[in-house]
């Protein structure tokens, strides 16, 4: 009988050799992938990176079941376009969506379309915000543009436009793990995009939450007071926490606190009052009143003696409970994704990553928004969990990119990657081979200008060390940022003689950065004509009008 079992068990060893044998290798199973990305999260409130804010331990589970990336950026901070990056794996003026302006180019090829033709079955649920529906999925289900943060609309591959009760952040969970628990073809792989809305502006948080985050204070960042000296770009953008936020939608100073006061209206913001409550249901808004109530109450009292400064410090813990606040439901809820797929054993051979779409100002600079190359906008979060292939509770401060994303899953997949895309995968990375990664320097082009918040275009070489950047329209000039010396991004040294050898230096590669990646200034020109020609027929929302004629002015005097 021992015999027996000793045969058995020497028998099964033999049958398990192959996948170690050193000639046969075992066949490709392609991993699923799950892609999760929230809208405006900065790596500043994810606890695996800063717990300063808040603690996400749920996001975090992902980071300590794989890697945590610090040094990962985004190609242009503004939403669209790093999605359209993302999925085409091309730089912003490749694949032309630069902006959020005009709809996604739906002739491109995206990741998805090929992990579908090679067998995946695909599904996204959240927001996309590409003004057109999604190429490549068997099922959707997304938000039209921004969407709602209560009661959303969602745009269905298969029931047309449907309104959901309830917050958006729980929905689109909801309907993830419906898709996961009914819809799963089990003979293919999958791809799964789980696209949150939060934290996106105008931030509203699930009742739950209001009682604890209303009552909270935050410690504030640094730089909350840069006066912007030698960056007129800074000075000049409309993204002030003090002076940019509207009182109604951002801060929720009810109109009659307003009145009372002697507030003005800030901004783009008057469609929105009454403090941004238009797709609250009379039970919601009474939960929202239940504690916005007590919040207005104090600062109709509090606001007379208060100066800019003290101003600035209430707008800025208002803006934290609120932003953070909506950062609580997406972590839970990346906990119910996450406790399901361990509940029913589907991590194996699963990729999960979470990212954000790009990163955001939590009040450094003194800023809300994003746009800018500098670090909080510029860099974006990225977590990757695959059980088995990438070593447990690992760090990566490699410079990776959200143009990365495409190759990386074809990679994955063994899918043959397209000689056009302009990324690279990130598996040697996850999978420790070092040798076979190289990057020192990465490209950025940011392009919506003249528009909401008024950020210069501008584009950049981007190393380990420094930042060179050129403002070219409509200003035009150069800052240089010495990384490693001056981290909070305060001193422009481009015209350092110090730094003059640095300077020359990076003037050449990015020139060269330019010309791999296929970026040109004519290239450059074209893409100000078309947005000036069309805003100047339509108009455009949330720009000052004054500073608009300008521009325009300026143009007629430049043909
Ligand atoms: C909205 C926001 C802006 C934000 C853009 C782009 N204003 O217009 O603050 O910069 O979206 O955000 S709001 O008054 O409508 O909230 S993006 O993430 O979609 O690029
Ligand atoms: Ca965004």
């Amino acid at each position: 009988m021992k015999k027996y079992v000793v045969a058995t068990l020497l028998l099964g060893a033999v049958l398990l050799v192959p996948s170690c044998s050193p000639v046969e290798k075992a066949p490709h199973r392609p991993p699923n992938i799950i892609f999760i990305m929230s809208d405006d999260h900065a790596y500043q409130a994810i606890s695996a990176y800063d717990n300063r804010l808040i603690e996400t331990p749920n996001i975090d589970r992902i980071a300590r079941m794989g890697m945590l990336f610090t040094n990962a950026s985004v190609t242009n901070s503004i939403c669209a376009p790093s999605r359209a990056t993302i999925l085409t794996g091309k730089h912003s003026h490749i694949n032309g969506k630069v902006d959020n302006h005009f709809p996604f180019d739906t002739t491109n090829v995206t990741f998805p379309q090929l992990l579908q033709e090679a067998g995946y079955q695909t599904a996204m649920f959240g927001k996309l915000h590409f003004g057109n529906s999604p190429k490549g999925f068997d099922q959707f289900k997304i938000l039209p543009g921004q969407g709602a943060y209560y009661n959303p609309e969602f745009i269905t591959k298969d029931e047309g436009t449907i309104q959901v009760r309830g917050y958006v952040t729980d929905i689109v969970t909801d309907m993830t793990l419906d898709w996961l628990e009914t819809q799963r073809d089990t003979t293919k792989p999958y791809l799964l995009m789980y696209l949150h809305k939060a934290p996106h502006r105008s931030w509203q948080m699930a009742g739950r939450h209001l009682e604890e985050f209303t009552n909270r204070t935050f410690p504030e960042p640094e730089t909350l007071f840069d006066g912007y000296e030698g960056r007129p770009a800074a000075a000049e953008a409309e993204m002030s926490i003090l002076k940019h936020m509207s009182w109604s939608g951002d801060s929720k100073v009810y109109q009659e606190v307003m009145e009372a006061l002697g507030l003005q209206e800030i901004g783009i913001d008057r469609r929105r009052l009454p403090f941004g409550t238009n797709q609250l249901d009379s039970a919601q808004l009474a939960t929202f009143k239940k504690y916005y109530g007590p919040v207005n109450e104090a600062f109709r009292k509090a606001y007379p003696q208060m100066d800019q400064q003290e101003l600035m410090k209430w707008r800025y813990q208002r803006y934290m409970q609120d932003y953070l606040g909506t950062i609580r439901a997406v972590d839970e809820n990346v906990g119910r994704l996450l406790d399901y797929l361990e509940a029913n054993d589907m991590m194996d051979n699963t990729i999960i990553v979470y990212t954000s779409d790009q990163g955001f100002y939590l009040g450094e600079h003194g800023w809300f928004d994003k746009r800018f190359v500098y670090d909080e906008s510029f860099k974006t979060p990225l977590l990757v969990a695959w059980p088995g292939k990438v070593a447990a509770g690992t760090r990566s401060d490699e410079m990776v990119q959200n143009l990365d994303f495409a190759q990386t899953f074809l990679d994955a997949a063994g899918v043959e990657q397209p000689g056009d895309m302009q990324g690279e995968s990130l598996l040697p990375i996850l999978t420790g081979r070092m040798e076979d990664w190289d990057r020192e320097a990465v490209y950025y082009h940011y392009y919506e200008y003249p528009a909401e918040h008024m950020v210069n275009r501008h584009y950049a070489i981007v190393t380990k060390d420094y930042k060179l950047i050129h403002y070219y329209f409509d200003l035009d000039y150069w800052e240089l940022i010495d990384r490693k010396k001056d981290p909070k991004e305060l001193h422009n040294v481009y015209d350092d003689p110090a730094y003059t050898e640095v300077r020359d230096r990076l003037h050449g590669e990015l020139e060269a950065i330019r010309e791999k990646y296929g970026d040109s200034d004519s290239l450059s020109r074209r893409y100000i004509n078309t947005f000036l020609d069309d805003i100047e027929k339509d108009g455009i929302f949330g720009v000052n009008q004054e500073k608009l004629g300008e521009i325009l002015k300026k143009r007629a005097g430049d043909n």
